[in-house]
């Protein structure tokens, strides 16, 4: 905590209130004008819909938790909880909002504050080859850390080759312990798939490269460094690093991975080393915490204004959507844009996203994954919360854009 310059100091007593007065560290407060009009009222209903719409594409269990703040992050002023479905096919126990599951490429958030938090005290630069960090690891100089960030790198994503045939791929890995220098080795088999900076592609490399990073920058594992500079100060409390361990401590749900083949048994995923995603995809946590930390962020809580500015400093990254440096931001049918992530790690997909000041914060899950209609049909959770009720013309336009990689998730 007393090394860090962003989040030292004052920086507790502050976070609780970031949402009310602005955050202790970032200088000038935000203007007043950029406070948006008021969110319409969550569709709870549609929002309920959708979740027994995901079970009837086939996951066994959905959820999702809004959280309204009034004045800080923690301050749960309105909450409101929906749950289908089962968390574990075998004893039948519900969903619960409550539960903790994988967050997949959620984590990629949690490495780029990170990282920028790293730049707010001077030790990283980042537009600074990657390779003055870490010497001869790429095979272009010109790969920077703001290219790693914002999936510009041109760096290929080994998990394509790894998860080519789905279940297979996953049960391979599942008990698998890599480094990230094996990650980035599968990955350089491969050329580079554009010039660095030149476009967006989105590459789970480039998250095992920031991992690689924050490692050698603070000397620290990621775990030591996603403790005691978001889950520690934003009280996190369901928010795990455990890697290699495979379970996933405490009350969760299971996760079950849908096989390529139609018709074949769900596969209970739940217990993996998630060692093939680390700081791209490992982290385990809640819907509570997602909505805390997300709201937080974009709050002015966890980063000082230049650097959260310099997180969305968007690039166009598919059809109503733009990549900052390892924030997603998602443009409704209704005209808002909300700001987060997506995650799929093998039974779980997960959709962790909040308004422009964080006073509204949405996740959700579904206990699924490989399966694009539940994705689909999750995606749309974030109307019902944002956009409140909605006409069939906005759910339709939604409904027919087709997923792709420009998701952060492999199809
Ligand atoms: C990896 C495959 C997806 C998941 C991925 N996840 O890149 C990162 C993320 C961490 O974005 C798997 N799909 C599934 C396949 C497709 O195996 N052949 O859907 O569980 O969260």
């Amino acid at each position: 905590m007393a090394s860090r310059t962003v989040c030292s100091g004052a920086v507790l007593g502050s976070l609780v209130l970031a949402l009310a007065a602005g955050p202790a560290h970032a200088a000038p407060p935000r203007p007043a004008a950029a406070a948006p009009a008021a969110l319409p009222a969550p569709d709870t209903a549609a929002l309920g819909r959708l979740l027994r719409t995901a079970l009837s594409q086939g996951a066994p269990g959905a959820m999702a938790r809004i959280d309204d703040h009034r004045t800080s992050y923690d301050d749960h002023a309105t909450v409101h909880k929906a749950t289908e479905g089962v968390a574990d096919r075998v004893t039948g126990e519900a969903m619960d909002t409550a539960d903790r599951f994988r967050i997949g490429s959620v984590t990629k958030t949690f490495s780029a504050v990170v990282l920028l938090q790293l730049a707010a005290e001077g030790k990283v630069k980042l537009d600074t080859a990657v390779n003055h960090y870490l010497p001869g690891l790429l095979p272009d100089d010109r790969i920077t850390v703001r290219h790693v960030l914002g999936h510009r790198s041109g760096l290929y994503d080994y998990s394509y080759d790894m998860f080519a045939a789905t279940v297979p791929g996953f049960e391979a890995v599942r008990t698998k312990v890599f480094t990230y220098r094996q990650l980035v080795t599968r990955a350089l088999k491969h050329p580079l798939t554009h010039a660095p900076g030149a476009a967006y592609a989105y590459s789970n490399t480039n998250f095992v490269v920031a991992g690689m990073l924050i490692e050698k920058l603070t000397g620290h594992a990621v775990r030591t460094e996603y403790q005691n500079r978001i889950i520690g100060p934003l009280k996190l409390t369901d928010t795990f690093y455990v890697h290699p361990a495979t379970a996933i401590p405490g009350r969760h749900t299971r996760g079950y991975l849908t096989p390529d083949e139609a018709g074949t048994p769900l596969v209970d995923a739940t217990d993996q080393t998630a060692s093939w995603a680390q700081s791209a995809g490992a982290l385990i946590s809640s819907t509570r915490d997602l909505n805390t930390f997300l709201s937080a962020l974009l709050g002015g809580g966890l980063l000082p204004a230049a650097q959260l500015a310099q997180m969305e400093r968007w690039m166009p990254a598919g059809t109503g959507q733009a990549y900052g440096l390892g924030l997603r931001r998602r443009d409704l049918s209704c005209g808002i844009s909300v700001y987060g992530h997506t995650g799929a790690v093998q039974g779980f997909y997960t959709y962790a996203f909040t308004s422009k000041d964080g006073r509204r914060s949405l996740s959700a899950l579904a206990n699924t994954s490989n399966n694009g209609a539940v994705h689909q049909t999750m995606l749309r959770t974030l109307e019902s919360a944002f956009c409140g009720k909605q006409t069939k013309l906005r759910g339709t336009l939604t409904r027919l854009r087709p997923a792709a990689r420009t998701d952060d998730l492999a199809e």
